[in-house]
């Protein structure tokens, strides 16, 4: 395939699959970062990226990512569902550029599915939710595969029941050259929502265990889709930005642990598997927000103050009169 026709297919889907791009031995030079009891040196990781796997997608979409700068990474075993189960979009564009300038490579080390939505990535999705949804794809992905996509392009993992290892090496906010880096990573902002209860408690945990039961985790899905879809999913799970702080950014949520790279490099210490690795941390990332919380909180006392007033004029307690001169009586003035 020319790659000139790759960068349309990648206009037209959000996606390119670039299939056997890596051979076995490329492939066994990255996963020599595993070490005993699952932890992982990422000092070998983050050179397999550099000097194995973009290479390999430069040769391939060289027209596209011709510089590749990117923020972080991440490599998983099978347990990255506890955020990559449902559909979601890796960064959420709410500037008006039309075609997020920003990317997400994976690196399939063993064979395994997803599912991804054709034409997501378009800005301010045309049609509805449900249009949308049905326009889903799986994608059978092979060991040596490479998917790279536009990063608002939504997607999720499956078949995360199956036995054996699905291992997976994730990078983030791939930005395809220095000018694209130096326009657009001002407008980034990494929400970090690890921390907040109901991922660390609830969401994660759930998710990694429904995602082995196919026919829970599609139903979960399809509601989830349309919350998403709608920009809702993080203001019900009360951790979204207020509205002003979103308008002409670029938003990424971060529901994972994160470690610095540099400090794993200068300490020679090794991690656990799926943490985000953070390789640039001059974009900015802020914790998630409160602002839905208390407007939830604000809500709701509010609205059982009225109900409670609503009662007693229903019981004929309270007048409209009586009312009236509760409010407009003006405080005794004091001699
Ligand atoms: O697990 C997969 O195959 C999909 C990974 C994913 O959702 C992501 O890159 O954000």
């Amino acid at each position: 395939m020319e790659l000139s026709s790759k960068n349309s297919d990648i206009k037209r889907d959000g996606y390119i699959l670039l299939q056997n791009a890596l051979t076995n031995e490329e492939l066994e030079s990255g996963l020599a970062c595993m070490k005993h009891d699952n932890k992982v040196d990422y000092s070998i990781m983050k050179r397999f990226i550099d000097t194995t796997f973009f290479p390999a997608i430069q040769r391939n979409v060289g027209d596209i990512i011709t510089q590749p700068k990117y923020v972080k990474f991440r490599f998983s075993n099978n347990n990255n569902s506890t955020d990559a189960s449902t559909f979601h979009g890796d960064i959420y564009n709410h500037t008006k550029t039309q075609f997020l300038p920003i990317y997400t490579c994976l690196c399939y080390f063993d064979d395994a599915q997803l599912e991804v939505i054709p034409g997501s990535h378009h800005y301010n999705n045309n049609g509805t939710s449900l249009q949308s949804f049905n326009k889903r794809k799986a994608l059978n992905v092979k060991r040596g595969d490479i998917l790279v996509f536009h990063s608002n392009m939504h997607h999720r993992g499956i078949n995360y029941n199956k036995k054996g290892d699905r291992r997976l090496l994730q990078v983030f906010e791939v930005f395809p050259d220095q000018k694209t880096y130096d326009e657009c990573a001002p407008n980034m902002v990494i929400v970090e929502t690890a921390d907040s209860p109901l991922v660390k408690n609830i969401v994660g945990p759930l998710l990694y265990e429904i995602s082995k039961i196919p026919t829970l985790i599609d139903y979960i899905t399809f509601v989830h889709y349309i919350m998403m879809y709608n920009d809702m999913h993080y203001k019900i799970g009360m951790m979204d930005l207020p509205p002003w702080e979103k308008t002409n950014k670029y938003i990424t949520y971060e529901s994972g642990r994160r470690a610095i790279l540099n400090e794993l490099l200068a300490s020679n210490v090794l991690e656990d598997l799926n943490v985000n690795i953070l390789c640039d941390d001059t974009v900015y990332s802020r914790s998630y927000s409160n602002f839905y919380l208390y407007g939830y909180i604000v809500y709701w006392i509010l609205s059982i103050i009225l109900l409670y007033i609503l009662s007693k004029l229903w019981k004929g307690e309270y007048s409209l009169k009586k009312l009236k001169a509760y409010f407009t009586r003006r405080p005794l003035k004091r001699r």
